[in-house]
C-alpha cells in the first residue's frame, strides 16, 4: 500500500547565492501530468551543488533553491500521463530533470544539449529535500536490488564518468589518466575505466585519496602537490603518455597540463567545471601530436540505464560516507577544502 504523503517536509534551501543554507520545513510539491513525486531517501552531494550554491557559473540558478541532483528514492505519486513508473517503484533524480524530446539534440539522443533542459538543483528544485519532482521520462529507473544510499552517486557522478570514458575513445588495454581521481567523480571513473578494460593513472593529492584510488583500481597514483614535473613524470610512467585523459578535477590547471602529457593522437576530455577557467593548449604540439580536446556533459537516458547496470552487476562500488541532510553545510566546507575522498551521501530522514 502506498504510504501517505505529508503536506510539509524537511529541505535545505538557500535564498541567495552563498547565503545561509536553511534546514527547514517547506511544502511537498504536487506532480504535474508528466511527472512523478519521489520520496528521496538519500542524495549524493556533487561538487556541482557547491558551484550552484556559490554562484560560480555563468548561468543563473532558480532562487530560492533546493539543490541536489543525485537523489534515490521511492515513487509515491504520479501524473495521469505517466506510464513508465508505478507507485512503489524505485527512481532517481538526476541532473537532467527534463528536456523537450523534440529538438535536433533530443532527437539524436543528445538530451543534455537541449536548450529547454530542466536541471535538478539548479533551474528546478532538486534532491536536498524529502519529496522531489522529476519528469517521468527522464527519471532514472532503479532496480529494487540496488541499495538506495549506494546507488545515489551513480545518478550524476556515475553516469557522467561512464559517458566521458565512452567519449574518450580509449580502448581496452590503453592508459587513461584521471585528474581529480580521489573525489566523487574520480573514484567512480577509476572503477568504470577498469570495468571497461582500461589501465588507470590517477592524479590527485594526499594519502587518503591515494589509498582509496589505489584500492579502487588505479595502477599508478601521481600526487600533484608532490610531483615537480607532472608532465614528464606521466609521460614516463605511461610509456609515452596516456591514450586519453578524463579531467574531473574542480580546478583549472590540470586541464592544460593534460594537453601536454596526452599521447599523440590521444583525447583530452573536459568534465570538471571550475568557474571562469580556460583550457590552454599550445597550437604547434596540438597539431603535430594530432590530439583531440572535447567536452562531455552528463549522459542521456541510455547512458543512465547502462551506468546503473554496471553498478547493479557489482562492477563498480560506491565509496560513500552517509550523514544527515541537515549536515550539508559541513559537507560543503570539507568539499571546498578538497578534503573529501569519495562521496558524501545525505540521509534525508536526519
Ligand atoms: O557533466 C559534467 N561535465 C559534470 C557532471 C558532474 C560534475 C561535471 N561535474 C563537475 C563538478 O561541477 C566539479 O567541477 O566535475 C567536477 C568534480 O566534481 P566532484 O567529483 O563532485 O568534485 P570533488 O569530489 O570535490 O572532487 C574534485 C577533485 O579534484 C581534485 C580535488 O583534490 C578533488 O579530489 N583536484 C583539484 I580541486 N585540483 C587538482 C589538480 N590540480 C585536483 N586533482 C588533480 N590535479
Ligand atoms: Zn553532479
Amino acid at each position: 500500500m502506498a504510504a501517505s504523503i505529508p503536506k510539509t517536509q524537511k529541505a535545505i534551501v538557500f535564498e541567495k547565492s552563498g547565503g545561509p543554507l536553511l534546514y527547514k520545513d517547506i511544502p511537498v510539491p504536487t506532480p504535474g501530468p508528466d511527472e512523478i513525486l519521489i520520496n528521496v531517501k538519500y542524495s549524493g552531494v556533487c561538487h556541482t551543488d557547491l558551484h550552484a550554491w556559490k554562484g560560480d557559473w555563468p548561468l543563473d540558478t532558480k532562487l530560492p533553491l533546493v539543490g541536489g541532483h543525485e537523489g534515490a528514492g521511492v515513487v509515491v505519486a504520479k501524473g495521469d500521463n505517466v506510464t513508465n513508473f508505478e507507485i512503489g517503484d524505485h527512481a532517481g533524480i538526476k541532473w537532467l530533470n527534463g528536456s523537450c524530446l523534440s529538438c535536433e539534440f533530443c532527437n539524436l539522443g543528445f538530451e543534455p544539449n537541449c536548450a529547454s533542459a530542466l536541471l535538478s538543483g539548479y533551474t528546478v528544485d532538486g534532491s536536498f529535500q524529502q519529496y522531489a519532482i522529476a519528469k517521468a521520462i527522464h527519471a532514472a529507473s532503479i532496480p529494487k536490488e540496488a541499495d538506495l544510499a549506494q546507488v545515489a552517486p551513480i545518478l550524476c557522478a556515475g553516469i557522467t564518468v561512464y559517458k566521458a570514458l565512452k567519449e574518450s575513445g580509449a580502448k581496452p588495454g590503453q592508459w587513461v589518466a584521471i585528474t581529480g581521481a580521489g573525489g566523487g567523480l574520480g573514484t567512480l571513473c577509476i572503477q568504470y575505466a577498469r570495468a571497461m578494460g582500461l589501465r588507470v593513472l590517477g592524479v590527485d593529492t594526499g594519502a587518503p585519496k591515494e589509498a582509496l584510488a589505489t584500492e579502487l583500481g588505479a595502477e599508478i597514483f601521481v600526487d600533484f602537490a608532490k610531483t615537480p614535473d607532472i608532465v614528464s613524470e606521466i609521460i614516463k610512467l605511461t610509456n609515452g603518455g596516456p591514450h586519453a585523459v578524463v579531467n574531473v578535477a574542480a580546478a583549472e590547471k590540470p586541464f592544460s597540463l593534460s594537453c601536454q602529457y596526452v599521447r599523440p593522437r590521444g583525447t583530452v576530455v573536459a568534465v570538471g567545471l571550475p568557474g571562469n577557467a580556460y583550457i590552454k593548449s599550445e597550437i604547434f604540439s596540438t597539431v603535430i601530436k594530432a590530439i583531440t580536446i572535447k567536452g562531455s556533459y552528463v549522459g542521456n537516458r541510455a547512458d543512465t540505464t547502462e551506468a546503473i547496470d554496471f553498478f547493479v552487476r557489482g562492477l563498480v562500488s560506491s565509496p560513500i560516507k552517509v550523514v544527515g541532510l541537515s549536515e550539508l553545510p559541513q559537507v560543503y566546507e570539507l568539499m571546498s577544502k578538497g578534503e573529501i575522498a569519495g562521496r558524501y551521501v545525505l540521509d534525508t530522514s536526519k
